[in-house]
Parts: structure tokens; sequence; C-alpha cells
């Protein structure tokens, strides 16, 4: 039984409420009404017959590009797709040497995903843009609508591939990174057309840019146990992602005593269960064994392989990092204890950020106009908005997610109401920071 976010009752107009309810015919959520349905038409190609999946660069992937581009041409946004597969939508400003303002999110999803994890950013800036362009109203500011090609890191197992080209940090060497089938990102990237060596022309410098916004579900329940519909974010937490490669024994199931067996599989359980253990000691630390396999495995063979992945992340990198090493201590006893070794590469590092107080406050002002209270929250997810740190000025809005605010699954539902609202706190904070321009 899905439990709906309750949107909270629409609220009195504000000056810019009337003028989006004047502009689209007095429909209610017009914007959110567009943006579900615009999810919904983004949510038909997935590279697997059942449930959502659309990873970087499979042809699910390039349809979605071309539709975003489409949609973002008849929002008259200045449109391309960039070296690395972004889908970049500039609304020019009213005069040439302006700086700009980027609202984005991404388009990626993880295999079995929900329809609004990124794609909720992307949507809620072209449907802004959209709203401006149809209203003529010139801002004293780029406004680049950035749908970002890869966040989640499914297929290179590296995140945000999107947003480190903007950003200026794509670092070169992830061009040898290999997916499942042998295919490095290169030639992935060649093979649909894009020419790695333009990534480096991508990167924007601190000088160019007004600010990065974006909106983003919040992929957890507290905004729908406090009867919220958005929230600001005050901080992102950091990661380290490693893939682990256990090397045992592998021999009959029948004959080898238990006293003799390097069983990797029970090796890597022993990990599993530390990795839970150690990662519930800090408030803010959590760590996951997302991935485990035993290649070749087989009922009656003791496994000798056993590969799993670990990403632990907490609010700031001191306690991060004490509980990765705390686990890779924990390996060496294992290994010590099993006779087996284990081999651990780290694929991401991703620091802990605080997004902009300056950009909070100005969405915190935007939502109380919007007759919400304003809310702070930490985010556990990562986002793209990470990469901007140090480059610009960031912040996040938080929209509700219903069905115990769970995320990464098809389960995945917010409601139109709140994307309305979001859209409308986005509009208000984007004519603000116009006018305090
Ligand atoms: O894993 C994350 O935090 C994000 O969904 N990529
Ligand atoms: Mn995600
Ligand atoms: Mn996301």
């Amino acid at each position: 039984m899905f439990e709906l976010a309750r949107a909270a009752p629409a609220k009195q107009c504000t000056h810019m409420m009337i003028e989006v309810t004047t502009e689209i015919g007095g429909e209610a959520c017009p914007f959110g009404k567009r943006i579900m349905e615009l999810a919904d038409r983004l949510a038909q190609w997935s590279e697997s017959p059942d449930g959502l999946s659309c990873t970087y660069l499979s042809p699910a992937h390039r349809s979605v590009a071309a539709e975003i581009a489409a949609l973002m041409r008849g929002a008259g946004l200045l449109t391309e797709i960039d070296a690395v597969a972004n889908v970049v939508g500039r609304y020019p400003a009213r005069g040439q040497a302006a700086p700009a303002l980027i609202l984005a999110s991404h388009y990626d999803t993880v295999r079995n995903a929900g329809k609004y994890d990124g794609r909720l950013g992307v949507l809620t800036a072209v449907v802004v843009a959209e709203h401006l362009n149809r209203l003529g109203r010139k801002l004293p500011f780029h406004l680049d609508v950035i749908a970002f090609s890869e966040e989640e890191g499914v297929r290179f197992s590296s995140s945000f591939l999107g947003s480190r080209a903007v950003a200026g940090r794509f670092d070169s060497e992830l061009l040898e990174r290999r997916d499942a089938g042998g295919v490095t990102l290169a030639a992935a990237m060649r093979e649909a057309g894009l020419d790695p060596g333009e990534i480096p022309a991508l990167g924007r410098c601190r000088e160019e840019l007004l600010g990065y916004l974006e909106v983003h579900i919040e992929q957890g329940p507290v905004l729908l146990d406090e009867g919220l519909p958005v929230g600001i974010v005050g901080a992102i937490a950091g990661s380290v992602r490693a893939m682990i490669t256990v090397t045992g024994t592998a021999g009959h199931a029948g004959t080898v005593p238990m006293g003799r067996r390097q069983d990797a599989a029970a090796a890597a359980a022993e990990l599993v269960l530390y990795v839970e253990k150690r990662c519930a000691q800090a408030p803010t630390l959590v760590g996951t064994v997302g991935q485990l396999a035993v290649p070749d495995g087989a009922i009656n063979i003791i496994p000798g392989r056993c590969e799993l992945t670990l990403d632990v992340r907490a609010g700031d990198d001191v306690t991060r990092d004490a509980a990765v090493s705390d686990i890779m201590a924990e390996i060496g006893r294992i290994a010590a204890r099993r006779g087996v070794s284990f081999d651990c590469k780290e694929v991401q590092r991703a620091g802990a950020v605080r997004c902009s107080p300056r950009l909070q406050s100005m969405l915190a002002d935007a939502v109380a106009r919007a007759g919400v209270k304003p809310r702070h929250l930490p985010s556990g997810a990562g986002h793209d908005a990470m990469m901007f740190d140090g480059l610009t000025d960031t912040a996040m809005l938080f929209v509700r997610c219903g069905n115990g605010g769970v995320s990464h699954s098809p389960r995945e539902i917010i409601t139109a109401e709140d994307a309305d609202i979001a859209a409308r706190i986005v509009l208000d904070a984007v004519l603000r920071l116009a006018e305090a321009s």
C-alpha cells in the first residue's frame, strides 16, 4: 500500500504564485503537473524490460538525453549535448557579459530505479526556464540548466562524471575505467560520438559563475515525518567507495574438512557484519556492502573468490576516515585468521561539503514566502552539488518523498503539489537573485 506524501495545503498566492497561476490559466499546480508528466515521459526509456535502469551512454540513456535536449530547446534555451553527454541549456542574460547561475541535477539512474532521483531537479529547472521564456522575462545573469549525464557511478564505478567535467574536476585517469564488459570509458564515449579530448574545455571558472542550485528528492523520511514539502540542505555527506576481492582456496564442498578451508565467501560475510557493526557507532556514519558475488560459484564448490563493494559515508571526513581505517584493520585480522587475502581498490573519494550560507538563507526566505516553515537538514546521499564546492556557492532544495522516504527503488514517489511548491520556490529565488544583482 503506497503511503503517499500529503502535500501541505496550497498557501495564499504570493506575487510569484499569482504570476504563475495567471500565466497558465489558473490551473492548480501547473509546474508540478508538468514535472510529473515529464518524469513519466523520461521513464519510458530503460535498459531493462522490468523497471527503470538508465546507465551511462546506453541506448536508453542517449534517448533520454535527446528528449531533454528537445525540452530545453522548446523552452527557448540555447542547447547542446556536451563531450560527456551532459545536456546543457542556456537561457541567455539581458547582456552578453554576464555570470551564470546553474540549475542542475542528473538524468542517469541506478538499476531498478525510481523516476525522480536526479530527474526532479532537471525537470524543475526546465519548467522554471520555460516559464521565464513564456513571460519573456530576461535576467541580469545567464540561467544554465544542466542535466548531468552520470552521477550514480553504476557503469564505470565512478560517480559525478558529468558534473566533474563542468566543475573542471574530471581526472583523465577515469577514461581507462572499464565497465563489467571490459569496455573503457573512453571507448564508450567514442562509440557514442563523444570526443574525450573536448572534456577539459568544459570546465567553468569561478568568475563566470553566480552560483549553483539543485533541487533533489530527499531520499529519506525527515520531511515526510515532519509534514513538510521541502527542506534546505545544510551539508552533504562525504563518501569513500571501494571494490574488494577476497581470494581463498576453492575446493570440494564434500571433502575438505571445515577446519582446513580458506572460504572466501565466509571471510566476506565476516567483513559485511563488521561494516554494519562499526558504521552503527556514529550518528551520521553509514556503511554499505551493496554488491557481493562469488564469480563462477557453484553449490558444491567452496568459494575461492568473492567480490564485494564498500560504501562508507559520514557528515564529516574525520568520522568517515576513522571508520574506513578500522575496516581496513579488521580486513587484516580476518585475512590472518582465515588464510585468505583481500585486494581493496578505492574507486571514489568525495569530501563532505557544507552548502553556502548565503544561498541557504536566500532559499530559506523563498521557502518562508511560499508559506512553508524553513527546515535545514543534512544529506546522507551524495549529489552533483558536491563537485562545485570551492568553485561557486552551492545550495540544494530537498523535496519530500512518500513511501517512508524510500529511494533507489521503483517505490520512490513524490506528489505534484510538492514538486509545484519546489518549482515556485526556485522561480521566486531566481527572481529575487535577479532583483539583487
Ligand atoms: O549514492 C548516492 O548518494 C547518490 O544517489 N549517487
Ligand atoms: Mn541516486
Ligand atoms: Mn541523485
